[in-house]
């Protein structure tokens, strides 16, 4: 029997096989058989009362050449307000992560509207890696697509994360994105992981795809060569003047399932309950964390829209009996 890389058992027994309708079938369980496996694959993995924490900056907003639909911050969706700003000096990148670090963070995500880095701009955002790195946080960058040199000077200034998403289903991607494609979003994940950085990579519910793009969705992150270490669900904050402004909401239950399904298929992942937190409540939050999400994006700010305040995740997690983990501590099981 020939074995293709992707169905070669990895020592760690982690499947990237699976089919749609396996993951389907994930998905179609009675709510307590899925919360039920999917907490129980997570404690077999994870101090289950762990969360990992980030805080997010965006380093240059606004004016994109991309016209993806749900964003603030494409140059395509005239109807929006927002500030936009050049990008930042390393110093105001400093005094951020300074703060982030004194707030608790372990992570700090810098975020930038661009298609791909250009060539001017560069050097400044390698520098900014360093002074954060240099802080003692975790450092992650999402600049848009990279090239093979820019991913292997993003790594050799000591990168420990790129973000990039895939979003949503091969089959809807086009309905939302047409400036770039899937491909090209896969094309440069691989060139992440060949320099050898920690991949970051999930996407976005609630744009009004069907379950079957969320079930296509996480098939194809989880089905990747390896795993994404950080899988970030996002839930669309429908920003006016964006073309996805007026989707309809979806159910709270149907993203907790969401998580849980991604937990089941991506186990040794940290599964991020990322934006769109501010419109949820308490309860379903608490049904996330059980679900298997074990990281959250922390402070008042994503890059331009609203998150809950410190404060209030912090007594969340009192409540919960959360703790946060600290800079390169792992909450993963040996
Ligand atoms: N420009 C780069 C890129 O898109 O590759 C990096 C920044 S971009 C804002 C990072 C990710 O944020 C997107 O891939 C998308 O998944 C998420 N995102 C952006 N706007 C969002 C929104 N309104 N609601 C939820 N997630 C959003
Ligand atoms: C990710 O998956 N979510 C973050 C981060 N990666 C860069 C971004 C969320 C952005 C939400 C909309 C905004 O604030 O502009
Ligand atoms: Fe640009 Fe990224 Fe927003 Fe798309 S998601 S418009 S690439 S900033």
């Amino acid at each position: 029997m020939s074995l293709t890389p992707n169905t070669m058992p990895e020592a760690d027994a982690l499947r990237h096989d699976w089919s749609l309708k396996e993951v389907g079938a994930l998905f179609d369980q009675p709510f307590n058989n899925l919360l039920f496996e999917a907490h129980s694959v997570h404690r077999a993995h994870f101090d289950p009362n762990a969360v990992q924490v980030s805080t997010l900056l965006s380093i240059k907003t606004g004016s994109c050449a991309e016209d993806c639909g749900y964003c603030s911050q494409s140059a395509h969706h005239k109807e929006v307000k927002l500030e936009k700003e050049r990008l930042l000096d390393v110093d105001a990148v400093i005094a951020a992560a300074a703060a982030a670090k004194a707030n608790g963070a372990s992570r700090f995500c810098m975020g930038a509207a661009w298609r791909n880095p250009n060539k001017r701009d560069f050097p400044r955002v390698l520098e900014m890696v360093r002074v954060v790195r240099d802080l003692g946080l975790e450092t992650c960058m999402t600049l848009g697509m990279l090239d093979n040199d820019q991913t292997e000077a993003l790594a050799e200034a000591g990168l420990d994360y790129y973000n990039h998403n895939l979003d949503t289903s091969p089959e809807y991607y086009d309905k939302v994105i047409t400036t770039r494609t899937y491909q090209d979003r896969l094309d440069t994940l691989e060139r992440v992981r060949a320099a050898g950085m920690n991949v970051c990579s999930g996407g976005i519910v609630g744009m009004g795809e069907s379950r079957e793009d969320r079930i296509g969705l996480l098939a194809q992150l989880a089905n990747l060569p390896k795993h994404p270490e950080s899988v970030p669900i996002n839930m669309l904050v429908a920003v006016p003047g964006t073309p996805l402004q007026d989707v309809p909401r979806l159910e709270p239950l149907e993203f907790v399932r969401t998580i849980a399904v991604a937990r089941i298929l991506m186990p040794k992942s940290y599964v991020r309950l990322s934006a769109g937190r501010t419109d949820m409540n308490d309860e379903t939050q608490a049904l996330c964390f059980f679900a298997g999400a074990n990281s959250i994006f922390y402070g008042d700010k994503l890059l331009t829209t609203p998150n809950p305040e410190a404060n209030s995740d912090m007594q969340l997690f009192g409540r919960l009996g959360l703790r946060t983990l600290d800079p390169h501590e792992n909450a993963a099981r040996a």
